[in-house]
């Protein structure tokens, strides 16, 4: 009984929007926002310097580049790490998500945001020298401001073709 509870709890609503985040080996994230959405680009997450933080900036939390979702929506998000890699976990409290990222496997979660704003998460599970420093960022912003920062995108970031693909079941 215990597994068809687990199972059951893996069962994702209809999303609105996928997104693939990869555990790199080099103690960062990267975010891949498929094409055939609106993305079709993929970019790499970065804790700030430490000594040239600017005033604001959250010490061991902020990054270069935030992973960007709009309100309201549900998010699946596929969740794996650099096949030279080794295991991190994906972890935002505030969405009750938290999943292994796991080399050589495409796992999946979703949330819903139901606020704008800023929201962090972790590294949960200890990957080497700079675990305690591969921070997680997502902004959740209006479904306008989310079209036009897909449009920015794809300009600023390497294009990439990511097709929607479902984790094994
Ligand atoms: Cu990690």
């Amino acid at each position: 009984p215990s597994f068809r509870l687990l199972n059951h709890q893996l069962i994702i609503p209809d999303a609105d929007l996928t997104v693939k985040v990869t555990g790199n080996a080099s103690w960062a994230w990267t975010y891949s926002y498929p094409k055939d959405e609106g993305g079709g680009f993929e970019f790499q997450s970065r804790l700030l310097d430490q000594d040239t933080l600017a005033p604001g900036k959250l010490r061991l939390l902020d990054v270069d580049n935030e992973a960007v979702v709009p309100v309201n929506k549900v998010v699946r998000m596929q969740v794996t790490a650099d096949v030279v890699g080794i295991i991190h976990s994906f972890v935002v409290p505030a969405f009750g998500v938290r999943i292994d990222a796991v080399p050589g496997r495409l796992n999946e979660t979703w949330f819903k945001a139901e606020k704008e704003g800023i929201y962090y998460g972790q590294c949960s599970k200890l990957c080497g020298k700079d675990h305690a420093y591969m921070p997680i960022v997502f902004r959740v912003v209006s479904e306008e401001a989310y079209k036009a920062w897909l449009v920015e995108g794809q300009k600023k970031f390497a294009a990439v073709e990511t097709p929607v693909r479902l984790a094994a079941t």
